[in-house]
């Protein structure tokens, strides 16, 4: 199986993670963002955003979107279980995995297209008062995780899941990326990202 990636773009990164848990090899093909390889007409093709990552099947056949894909793996290989075995396990971490993509990923987003790298591209109109309104917005999740891991070991409970996979990539990418590092007053969310980033497959 070949996966889309560039290096450094933390949605692939979430698939790469993901993969590395469960010791699936994937051939990883790099597909150059900054010369835009991603709007290409082939490459739309298999991707109809125009994003990565992507998946490639040995058939050809292609699964886009990060969690559709980790999604795809878990199917065909189940063990280490990271989206839940129970339905409410099951349920229960689909929810902490949407209130990170729907509420911190997204607000990472904002502040991302409308910051300093991205605005060197010159690309797209900034806006600096969503700017301003996401980094508030990134802070106040990130005190809100705080106060959750206080009481919790991983961010959907008592076991690593693929939420788990989710935060760490958005703290890393927002905290390399886009200037919105943790405070470091967050004591219990430093505990949870030191923890899980010793873990072997968050080298990727
Ligand atoms: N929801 C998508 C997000 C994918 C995404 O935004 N990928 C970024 C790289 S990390 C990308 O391809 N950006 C290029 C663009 O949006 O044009 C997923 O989870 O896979």
């Amino acid at each position: 199986m070949k996966l889309y990636d560039y290096n450094g773009a933390p949605n692939p990164r979430r698939v790469k993670i993901f993969a590395a848990e469960k010791d699936i090899q994937l051939e990883l093909i790099q597909c150059d963002l900054a010369k835009g390889e991603h709007k290409t007409p082939e490459f739309i093709v298999k991707s109809p955003s125009g994003k990565i990552p992507v998946l490639e099947l040995d058939d050809g056949r292609c699964i886009s979107e990060s969690v559709a894909i980790c999604r795809y793996l878990e199917e065909i290989h189940p063990e280490p279980n990271l989206f839940g075995s129970t339905p409410y396990e099951l349920a229960y971490i689909e929810s902490r995995n949407r209130h990170l993509e729907l509420e911190l990923w997204t607000q990472i987003g904002i502040s991302w297209v409308n910051g300093p790298i991205v605005g060197r591209l010159g690309r797209f109109k900034q806006i600096k008062e969503a700017k301003e309104s996401s980094d508030k917005n990134t802070g106040k999740f990130y005190e809100r995780l705080n106060d959750e891991l206080a009481v919790i070991q991983f961010v959907a409970g008592d076991r690593y899941t693929v939420a788990d996979i989710t935060l760490l990539t958005a703290i890393d990418f927002a905290t390399a990326m886009v200037d919105l590092k943790p405070d470091p007053d967050l004591t219990n969310l430093y505990r949870w990202h030191k923890e899980v980033s010793e873990r072997p497959s968050s080298k990727m």
